[in-house]
């Protein structure tokens, strides 16, 4: 054990940080400008260079991921009950709560662990008025049955699309499926601008609608106050940090790759025997390596594995511990069986831009050694 115990910390991620000369040289811009926030220069650059690199027609920019998913609820005037996955970070569940709408938790699949589409329609009542899923990890949704079904029930699809950026289907963005989809942009993500999120949207007529709720819900030309709104703005420096990362971020998701498929060809052993499994992105998607997780085969793996990593440096994170119908601050119904086994048996392992790949041999060892 003692041979490979790292000497610092390797933790769940790392944030991509640019040359600090190229982050300096924005600060200037900054400086000139005199322009901190609302709706300041860097943000509108921003915007336009997003836009282009995402491939997408609407898009706004938010503080923070979470802001820009409840703005996107809010926009649609949603009521009633909400179809959502279990299987998620808690912003997706608080998002719906705080909109004063009722979650209902769908199961999820078993090989990607998102919302199974096939567990939708038994749970729609007259009260429905949504669909959220999520991409969780950056694996797509089986978006053309979800979207299928909300167009013959007449609901309205919003994906959480945290951690799909630069994911394509095919050749498609994608974030242009769904009415709405949020990327976030947090410091632990594949791309980010410190704290930020955005909205890619298909109706283009809620560009003002966005515009204002964001803005305490004053409208960008009458500068009335048509919409119960919040302070939303994405600022100038999240902005620079974007337009910087920006041009880094295709090396960034080639270099998780690369340390995708050490992972892979190092666990190879355990997974033919059974004993761990590793999502493989769907054939005709451009993956953007977010995570990388393992599904064991019990709980008390799972648990072994939590507890003894810390003592080799390694720092996995439970990516999602538990559920969120089990989360102690409700009481939803715990029905989601398949949710809960993923749930006590998934841990995310360690994936960045300054991992090596030797560290990655490393960590597998370590996981050999302690499965055994
Ligand atoms: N929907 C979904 C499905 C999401 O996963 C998220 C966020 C959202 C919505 C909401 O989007 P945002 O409003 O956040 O834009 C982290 C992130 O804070 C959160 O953004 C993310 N999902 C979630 C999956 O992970 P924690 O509590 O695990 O973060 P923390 O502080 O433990 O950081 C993870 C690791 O990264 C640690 O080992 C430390 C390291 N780290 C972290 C930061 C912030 C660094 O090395 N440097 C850093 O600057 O939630």
């Amino acid at each position: 054990m003692k041979d490979l115990k790292f000497e610092n910390p390797i933790l769940v991620t790392r944030p991509l940080l640019p040359p600090i000369e190229e982050y300096e040289k924005k600060l200037k811009e900054i400086w000139n400008n005199n322009w901190l926030t609302n709706n300041g220069p860097l943000e509108r650059e921003f915007q336009g260079k997003l836009k282009e690199f995402l491939d997408v027609e609407n898009i706004e920019l938010f503080v923070n991921g979470h802001s820009s998913l409840e703005m996107a609820i809010k926009a649609l005037n949603l009521t009633g009950e909400v179809i959502t996955t279990p299987f998620t970070f808690a912003s997706t569940t608080q998002a719906i709560i705080n909109n004063n709408l009722t979650p209902v938790f769908a199961d999820i699949d078993p090989y990607y662990y998102n919302l199974n589409p096939d567990n939708i329609e038994e749970l729609i009542t007259d009260k429905t008025s949504a669909i959220i899923p999520v991409h969780v990890f950056g694996n797509p949704c089986e978006v053309e049955k979800i979207d299928k079904i909300a167009k013959e029930y007449d609901l309205k699809v919003i994906y959480d699309a945290a951690h799909a950026f630069g994911v394509k289907i095919d050749d498609k963005a994608l974030v242009s499926y769904g009415d709405i989809s949020m990327l976030s942009f947090h410091a632990t993500k594949v791309f980010n601008t410190i704290e930020g999120g955005s909205l890619i949207f298909k109706d283009k007529d809620l560009t003002y609608k966005f515009k204002a709720l964001k803005n305490f819900g004053i409208t960008p030309d009458k500068e009335e106050v048509q919409y119960l709104g919040v302070n939303a703005k994405m600022n100038e420096f999240e902005a620079a940090m974007g337009l910087v990362n920006l041009t880094h971020v295709e090396d960034a998701i080639n270099r998780r790759k690369l340390l995708y498929e050490t992972y892979l060809k190092n666990l190879s052993g355990l997974e033919n025997e059974g004993r761990v499994k590793v999502l493989r992105p769907k054939e005709n998607v451009k993956y953007n390596y977010a995570y990388f997780t393992i599904k064991v085969n019990t709980f008390e793996e799972k648990n072994h594995l939590f507890e003894k990593l810390p003592e080799y440096n390694v720092h996995a994170k439970r990516y999602f511990y538990p559920p969120c119908n089990e989360f102690p601050a409700y009481d939803f119904e715990k029905n989601t069986p398949i949710a809960k086994d993923v749930s006590d048996t998934i841990l995310s392992l360690p994936i960045y831009l300054d991992l090596t790949v030797e560290d990655v041999e490393q960590i597998c060892k370590i996981i050999e050694i302690e499965l055994k």
